[in-house]
């Protein structure tokens, strides 16, 4: 396993490393007596033992058909290896997982000319406002010249939560008055982050409560006055989903996905969550990859979703 032990080598020095093992310490938790039952003990690998590991994701919250295909393919990958211990067959798991997730793609093509602007949706609660404080910070950090919108007008509060981040991290606050059109608090947010040449402008929205026609025709609105002030805007949309809620964040992000193109995901809540494997369904299901997870509350916890640290983290049993 020349390939996994160099990709435990490089984990073992990277920087995100105590994040992603603290993050995801709940799900290791939850899966190492499982996984412990199955790959310490001399098993014969049969059947059974194919249905305990497909066990062990389904609770982790892979979806049956998810794992099934991840069982499919690992099969194939014991075949072709020269596995001879079951703490072997643990690494080949560890390979397939990480094949079958495939890599994660850049989080956001820049705009070649004024600033690259994130639309950022879900329902309410699930992290919203939080995760665009986090990603400000990053951002700033890389040197970029970074704008906050309160577009949720809709939640008393929201602007000033929004307000309290932007002083916190430093970086330039856009906002309307509470019950005032998102739409045109957008407007008026591109046209003035133009002027002041902002590089990368985070946009909140009110975490709608998912009917399906109001959420079209309110985010239709909010696309056709951004691409009107900046051809393009918003570059990108990112859904953000709570890993607490499980599988019904896949309904969920079906709704979004719907009304909208979803280019990316970011799921927060992975420390207070132990179904880690939420995230090969919600690539299987919805062929949409997370770009960001979240793995605690403060403002560097969030961070680019990495599937080798992941699955390394999760599955790994020898990194504490
Ligand atoms: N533990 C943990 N808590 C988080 C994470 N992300 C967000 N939270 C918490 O979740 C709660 C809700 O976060 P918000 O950012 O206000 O959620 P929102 O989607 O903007 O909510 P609405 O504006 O009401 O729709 C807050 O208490 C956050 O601190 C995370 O990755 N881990
Ligand atoms: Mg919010």
């Amino acid at each position: 396993m020349a390939w996994l032990d160099k990709l435990k080598e490089t984990f073992s020095v990277k920087k995100d490393k105590i994040h992603y093992l603290e993050g995801l310490k709940k799900s290791r938790e939850y899966l190492s007596s499982q996984l412990n039952e199955i790959f310490l003990n001399d098993r014969i690998m049969d059947d059974t033992w194919f249905d305990d590991i497909l066990f062990a994701l389904v609770s982790s919250d892979v979806s049956i058909e998810t794992a099934s295909k991840i069982i499919e393919q690992y099969r194939k990958e014991l075949k072709k290896s020269t596995v001879i211990s079951n703490t072997q067959a643990k690494d080949v798991l560890i390979q397939t997982l990480i094949e079958f997730y495939g890599e994660t793609p850049i989080d956001v093509m820049m705009a070649l000319e004024g600033p690259t602007v994130i639309l950022i949706v879900g329902v309410n609660g699930v992290g919203k406002t939080t995760s665009i404080a986090k990603l400000a910070k990053k951002y700033q950090s890389e040197g970029l010249n970074v704008g906050l919108v309160a577009a949720d007008t809709f939640r008393a509060g929201a602007i000033d939560q929004l307000r309290l981040w932007s002083e916190k991290v430093k970086v330039t606050f856009y906002h309307g008055d509470y019950h005032e059109d998102p739409s045109s608090v957008l407007v008026d947010a591109l046209r003035q982050a133009k002027l002041d040449n902002i590089d990368i402008l985070l946009c909140d929205t009110a975490g709608r409560l998912t009917n399906k026609t109001n959420l079209m025709n309110e985010l239709s609105k909010m696309f056709r006055v951004m691409d009107r002030e900046i051809s393009g805007a918003p570059h990108a949309i990112w859904l953000v989903l709570d890993a607490t809620i499980g599988q019904n964040g896949i309904n969920q992000a079906k709704q979004f996905i719907e009304a909208t193109e979803v280019g990316g995901i970011i799921l927060t809540k992975m420390d207070g969550s132990s179904k880690g494997g939420a995230v090969l369904s919600i690539k299987d299901t919805l062929g949409i990859k997370v770009l960001f997870v979240g793995l605690g509350e403060k403002e560097d916890d969030l961070k680019p979703f990495n599937p080798e640290s992941y699955f390394l983290s999760l599955f790994g049993d020898h990194y504490d």
